[in-house]
């Protein structure tokens, strides 16, 4: 780690809004926590006030706990918010997507260009047999397509269910045999690092075991080969051109499903997490706004996220579009063709606010500051990180080589289930910390809990839990009502359990520890991953960490720990030592490693989580669990030969 950022990382430094961000920001006061804790449920209902509505709701709030019900007796449509009334009040002109395609090849579609593409694509799904409440599958790559499908779905009332466009074909089937899909929009191949990915391959062989698809929606991307199933496959440049441009918006209950996004959960089958129409779209809205401080007339947004994800429904579709932002949507890798891509774009389109991933930050922490500073970046305003607890090292290289020392860094917390942003700081109002998600956004309760469902002071560390509903959380898991109590609602009496442990520290700064499942018991202490983690990423040969438990008979678990290194080091035995004392340094000799293997990748999901649990079951010499939803299944077989080629440490 260079001096200077050292130095910025020193113990207990905080960053408080500048006087230039808070003059021009939303939110610059500490008013609106107030205004939120005086009526709750009025404040959201101002929320939902800023969309357009067919009818209003007769009542804020039904809650039946565990199943809430949002703006009851509202009528809205989600595309219509998102298109319709920006063309109407005058911004038909305004871009809503700079699309950036990996080749280089671009297009920009502006807000009509948008809503005249939903509504063909609209009437095309129409004419292919898709009704109100039907549900589709969406298998794409990162093309305006995507989202335009989405959008189309909205328009008529249709479910969506978005897989991932890299899910093998078990997956895809499992996935549209759960939601009974009727439908699938899909395309040729997509462009991944230079090559193609045969997606309609994939598809065919899924969809052999679908009874329920009668159609399919092929876009044409990649000209790769396909082959065409008469009857039932169908080009969109054949089925869409000709459609009418116009198509009236299906009138939406305000508790009417939107999507569906498919989670795969620990064990056993995904789970269908749904969520509504207009109490998502409420409080995507909100926190796109606040969260990002949005200025739709001057900023330009880029969040990296897939639509696969749901930050990619939240936070490149629904949000943004419902704030009549432009953003910028890339459809390739970030080191393609060179590992300047991300800062080439902001550099391009000069992006004002850019919202990524830890995993990806610790990435371009490993390439090096090379990268980033070819590019111009002082069109950055405001940075964002999703996905997992980002460590205060890789938060205050964010915020110095990327943003320039200039720009906050908003670290948001939320899940699939809780649909939009939770715990996160307003940039313009918030003093951060490198590390910690801040506070609970106004309108949002969480709370740290101990095993018994206490409250816990502050400081004090735990369960984290939300002990009531809030607008986006997920109406259920689809077709398994069980399932959605036990999941969320059976461990603590009357809450939300999100699966996660926290902390606060003395000034109430919620501080998130990673998955509870994956806390560590080593001789009678609980040790968080993501300390001991951050506690060896903080040293400056190391650029990614993973530890997990392993079974061990003197301590009940051990620390194991998988270290990948940035550029020009090299490990050795003397460096495990150093390492290890670094951790005891750092928090304590409790939780230094017993064993430190050194590998050049982690195994990840494709949204870019660390997948501890086949780590756990190749420290624990088991069988590897699923493997699916890697981004790349060769990591963790090479990890297991070398783990079992080398002899742990002991002390
Ligand atoms: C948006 C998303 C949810 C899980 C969640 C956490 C972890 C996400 C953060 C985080 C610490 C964060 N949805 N997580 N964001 N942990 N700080 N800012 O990621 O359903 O895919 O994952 O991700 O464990 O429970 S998700």
């Amino acid at each position: 780690m260079s001096d200077a950022l050292e130095a910025l990382l020193q113990e207990g430094r905080t960053f408080a809004p500048s006087k230039e961000f808070r003059k021009q920001s939303l939110v610059s006061s500490a008013e609106i926590y107030d205004d939120a804790d005086h009526d709750w449920q009025g404040f959201w209902a101002h929320q939902a006030l800023e969309l357009d509505w067919h009818q209003e709701w007769h009542t804020i709030l039904e809650w039946d706990l565990p199943f809430a019900k949002w703006f009851v007796g509202g009528k809205l449509n989600v595309s219509e918010n998102c298109l319709d009334r920006h063309v109407t009040a005058g911004h038909g002109e305004q871009v809503a997507f700079h699309w950036e395609g990996e080749s280089g090849d671009v297009r920009s579609l502006t807000y009509s260009d948008m809503l005249v593409e939903v509504c063909r694509t609209a009437n095309a799904l129409k004419q292919l047999g898709v009704a109100k409440g039907d549900r589709v599958a969406i298998y794409m790559g990162m093309v305006p397509e995507l989202p335009i499908a989405m959008l189309a779905c909205a328009r008529i009332g249709a479910v969506h269910s978005v897989v991932f466009g890299g899910f093998t074909a078990q997956s895809l089937k499992d996935r549209i045999n759960d939601a009974q899909a009727v439908a699938l929009i899909t395309q040729d191949g997509s462009w991944r690092r230079g090559s193609v990915f045969d997606l309609k391959a994939v598809v065919d062989e899924a969809l052999i075991e679908c009874p329920t698809i009668a159609k399919a929606l092929v876009l044409q991307r990649a000209s790769n080969d396909v082959v065409m199933t008469p009857g039932r496959d169908h080009w969109w440049h054949e089925v869409v051109a000709d459609q009418a441009t116009e198509c009236a918006a299906e009138v939406m209950d305000s508790e009417d499903p939107l999507f569906i996004l498919y989670t795969s959960g620990t064990t056993g089958k995904p789970k269908g997490i749904v969520h509504s129409t207009g109490g998502y779209l409420t409080q995507v809205a909100y926190t796109h706004k606040y969260v990002f401080d949005l200025h739709p007339d001057t900023d330009v947004y880029w969040c990296t996220a897939d639509c696969g994800w749901v930050t990619g429904h939240s936070y490149i579709v629904y949000g943004p579009l419902a704030n009549r932002s432009t953003s910028v949507m890339y459809e390739g890798t970030p080191d393609y063709p060179d590992k300047d891509r991300f800062w080439a774009t902001v550099e391009k389109y000069k992006v004002s606010i850019f919202y990524t991933a830890p995993t990806a930050i610790r990435t371009f922490m490993k390439w090096g500051d090379e990268y980033p500073l070819r590019h111009d970046l002082s069109s950055l305003r405001l940075l964002g990180s999703v996905g997992e607890p980002i460590n205060p090292e890789a938060w205050v290289w964010y915020y110095k080589a990327i943003g320039g020392e200039r720009c906050p860094v908003v670290d948001t917390w939320w899940q699939t289930e809780t649909g939009a942003i939770m715990i996160s700081a307003l940039p313009g109002a918030t003093t951060l910390k490198p590390g910690s998600a801040t506070f609970p956004l106004p309108g949002i309760q969480a709370e740290i809990i101990d095993d018994s469902g206490k409250t816990v002071g502050v400081p004090g560390g735990g369960y984290l839990a939300l002990p009531r509903p809030w607008p986006s959380m997920l109406r259920g898991v689809w077709g398994d009502e069980q399932r959605y109590r036990d999941t969320y609602w059976s461990r603590f009496e009357g809450k939300y359990f999100a699966g996660d442990g926290a902390k606060t520290d003395d000034e109430g700064y919620f501080w998130l520890l990673g998955r509870v499942d994956d806390i560590m018991l080593v001789s009678g202490h609980n040790i968080s991953t993501t300390e001991v983690e951050s506690a060896l990423v903080d040293h400056p040969a190391v650029a990614e960490a993973a530890v997990v438990g392993k079974t061990d008979s003197t301590t009940g678990q051990a620390i194991a720990a998988f270290v990948t290194l940035r550029a020009g080091h090299d490990p050795s035995d003397a460096f495990v030592e150093e390492l290890r004392n670094h951790v005891a340094k750092l928090i304590g000799p409790i939780a230094k490693p017993q064993s430190i293997l050194f590998t050049d990748d982690l195994p990840k999901t494709r949204s870019g989580k660390i997948m501890r649990r086949l780590l756990r079951n190749v420290a624990e010499d088991e069988q590897l669990g699923d493997t699916t939803t890697l981004a790349d299944p060769s990591i963790v077989a090479s990890i297991k030969s070398r783990y079992l080629s080398a002899a742990p440490s002991e002390d």
